[in-house]
């Protein structure tokens, strides 16, 4: 198995997270979204993934991209440990929560849509922080009521592995995370499992 990736890529932690949690052995292959003109646009990685995206799963000779399509096959292939809770309204609010991560915040704020404000003159940092925070309200308001020591219940889900790389780039972006208490304190507690050690940008041979 092969993840291309890149060490600072959000979407692309989520799929390391969910490797590591379910301790699958793969082989990490960085693609630079930055040197020369970022490697994801070069026709190499478009063949594996048309949007020019990672992160992009290789198995069996098949590319799949997009984080959660590949959290779920993974989940699909290897069943335990699992990343969905066994209720099935549980399950639901695991995957409602990484959605509101998936499609309501890191969209608004991907590399792409960052520098195109950019080109077109508009403050990217403020930009960026508008989105995370709203979105972070949603989050914070819905984890208030399902969360235990994870973002939903005490066994660390789907929804988990989209909550720490985007609270991370909160960080980055300088958003004060005391504003979402139940955020911080799940993803402290994250922060110490084997699976989000390993799975941490600062960790990556890319990193940098
Ligand atoms: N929904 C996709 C999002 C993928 C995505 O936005 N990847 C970003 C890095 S986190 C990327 O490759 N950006 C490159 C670019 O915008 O040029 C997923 O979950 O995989």
């Amino acid at each position: 198995m092969k993840l291309y990736g890149y060490w600072r890529s959000s979407a692309t932690w989520r799929a390391r997270i969910v490797l590591h949690h379910k301790r699958l052995a793969f082989e990490y292959v960085p693609v630079h979204l930055v040197r020369d003109g970022g490697e994801q646009n070069a026709p190499a990685h478009l063949a594996r993934n048309a949007m020019g995206q990672v992160p992009v799963l290789e198995h069996n000779g098949a590319f799949i991209s997009q984080s959660l399509a590949i959290a779920e096959y993974l989940e699909e292939l290897h069943p335990q440990p699992s990343i969905l809770p066994g209720d099935v309204l549980q399950r639901a609010r695991a995957r409602q929560l990484a959605e509101v991560v998936n499609a309501g915040i890191q969209p608004l704020q991907n590399l792409s849509v960052l520098n195109h404000l950019g080109d077109l003159g508009e403050d990217k940092a403020q930009w960026a922080r508008h989105f995370i925070a709203r979105g972070f309200d949603a989050l914070e308001e819905m984890a208030v009521v399902c969360a235990g020591a994870c973002l939903v219940g005490d066994a660390v889900s789907v929804a988990d592995a989209c909550l720490v790389p985007q609270v991370y780039n909160a960080r980055r972006f300088s958003l004060d995370m005391a504003r979402w208490p139940t955020l911080t304190r799940v993803d402290a507690h994250l922060a110490q499992l084997d699976a989000f050690v390993a799975a941490h940008a600062d960790n990556q041979t890319d990193a940098g």
